[in-house]
């Protein structure tokens, strides 16, 4: 599957832009280690340009603006831009594949996903226009009030690599819909369906400046957007230690933030479990994307009485899953993102060890591959609540295992974290699971599955996982500003 790596500028105002300094960046394929391309390579000059664009779609022209455009009308570019994203689904998915390291056939998924989440926000936008105006009833006569529901102006989008084009639409999706203009600097390590969607944007005849897309590193470009004085709001998915810097400079200007930041979520599994349902569940809890999700069930909990068996099961599993190049038919597992990614994986598994925990199956290199950031899928027990691998987030294809006997174990383990995105509990007593929802500190619980994401209910995190909520209606609103509008309705003086 040959596929060639456009060649793209910055989209700046509708139109592909040369960045000021004209530097770019290679772009890394991770199954061969070869550079394929580059993106070009932002920096604050440009954002400085790309924000005035975005400034001027807000309010451009009084009455034709995107903010003040009725939702109906912002609608139609959005179904526009899903209708052009699953016509060109294969080619998107096979640049995800080379640039993220995901097998094509997930990439596939996303691709839909894409395009169903820009349709869903379509139906938002639509339906805002109903909800513009909302009277609010006063104990007083004299004063009539309504609250009036406004875009909250340009915003600042800056995404991860694990989800290229689909974190970027969690954002762009309802900052469109909502109608705030953007800013998307996508992430240095996998950027080229962005700027994909720059073309699409065009190619549906978005208006100028609604949508720009900077390319570049973060410090260069994600940083002077962030705390830019005229982007009104910033959503961030990334790493906790990018995100408090974001929420650090943001504070400067007293700027509303959204951060989705890491996890190190549970999964518990009671021993009532059908325990091959079980099996794949965990597996793909943890292994899905290679372990690079935010939600990732990287910690699992399961029963003593059933551990031996289950484990039996995953380790089976992780020997015989297809390790390959992304484009090879069967795919399950591609190499993780680069080669950062890589070594990080590798030093959380030697120190595993090191600490004294058993590495039951990989967390090496397959033999089979001389090149490329493949890992093994590994599976670590004998692990210590005090361990490193216990605690933090390895964002790469590791599950590290604890046996419980009760419950209140289980519950007490599944919180002794800091982060609080995601948990999930397996079990056929539905009472049983019933308590584990309300008992688990996560923003998402998942009960008989895992990783299950729709564009209608909200996402996000507790704790030191971040804060706000994108999809659904809750995420519509935080690109919404809420107006009060009081009036004195009486002919007697105050
Ligand atoms: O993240 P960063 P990286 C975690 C995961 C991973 C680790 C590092 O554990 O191993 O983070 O990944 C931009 N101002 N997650 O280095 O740095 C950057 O260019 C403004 C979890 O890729 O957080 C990119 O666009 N922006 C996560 C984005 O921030 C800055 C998904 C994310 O990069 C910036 C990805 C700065 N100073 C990694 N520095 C999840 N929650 O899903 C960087 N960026």
């Amino acid at each position: 599957m040959a596929t060639s790596i456009p060649n793209r500028l910055l989209f700046i105002d509708g139109e592909w832009k040369e960045p000021i300094k004209r530097n770019r960046i290679p772009i890394i394929n991770p199954a061969t280690e070869q550079i394929i391309g580059s993106i070009p390579a932002a920096t604050a000059e440009d954002v400085e340009v790309a924000v005035e664009a975005a400034r001027k779609a807000l309010y451009r022209n009084a009455g034709k603006d995107w903010a003040s455009a009725t939702g109906a009308h912002r609608a139609k570019y959005l179904r526009a831009i899903a209708a052009k994203i699953t016509e060109r689904k294969s080619e998107l998915a096979k640049l995800e594949a080379i640039d993220s390291g995901k097998p094509f056939e997930e990439a596939a998924w996303d691709i839909d996903d894409v395009a169903g989440c820009f349709e869903y926000h379509a139906e938002l936008a639509e339906a805002l226009d109903s909800k513009q105006k909302t009277p609010i009833s006063l104990p007083m006569e004299t004063f009539k009030c309504h609250v009036l529901r406004e875009p909250l102006g340009v915003v600042g989008l800056i995404t991860p690599w694990n989800y290229p084009l689909l974190m970027a639409t969690w954002k762009v999706a309802p900052a469109l819909a909502a109608g705030c203009t953007a800013v998307l600097k996508p992430s240095e390590l996998a950027s080229i369906t962005c700027l994909e969607l720059g073309e699409v944007c065009k190619e549906v005849g978005l208006p100028p400046g609604v949508l720009n897309i900077l390319t570049g590193l973060g410090p260069e470009a994600g940083a002077p957007l962030a705390s830019h004085p005229h982007v009104d709001k910033i959503a961030f998915t990334g790493s906790s230690a990018t995100g408090s810097k974001i929420m650090t400079s943001a504070a400067q200007l007293v700027k509303p933030v959204t951060l989705e930041l890491g996890g190190k979520s549970p999964i518990v599994v009671f021993e009532d479990v059908d325990l091959d349902k079980a099996a794949e569940w965990s597996l793909f809890g943890c292994f899905w994307t290679n372990g690079q999700i935010c939600s990732a069930t990287s910690r699992l909990l399961v029963h003593e009485s059933i551990a031996a068996e289950f484990l039996d099961k995953l380790v089976k599993w992780c020997k015989n899953i297809k390790i390959s190049d992304p484009l090879e038919e069967g795919c399950r597992l591609g190499p993780v993102v680069s080669s950062g990614q890589y070594e990080k994986t590798m030093k959380f598994i030697s120190t595993a060890k090191d600490e004294g925990a058993t590495i039951l199956c990989g967390g090496e290199r397959p033999q089979h591959l001389k090149k490329g950031y493949f890992v093994k899928p590994a599976i670590i027990t004998d692990v210590k609540t005090s361990m490193q691998i216990w605690r933090e987030e390895v964002f790469g294809p590791v599950l590290c295992v604890k046996t419980f006997k009760t419950e209140d174990e289980a519950i007490e383990l599944a919180n002794d974290t800091h982060y609080g995105l995601a948990a999930a509990v397996l079990s056929q007593d539905l009472e049983r699971c019933e308590r584990m929802t309300k008992a688990f500190q996560a923003g998402i619980v998942w009960v008989n599955c895992s990783q299950p994401c729709f564009s209608q209910a909200p996402w996000g995190g507790k704790k030191r996982s971040g804060f706000g909520r994108e999809l659904g209606e809750w995420g519509l609103n935080n690109y919404l500003n809420v107006k009060q509008v009081t009036q004195y309705v009486s002919d007697d003086p105050w």
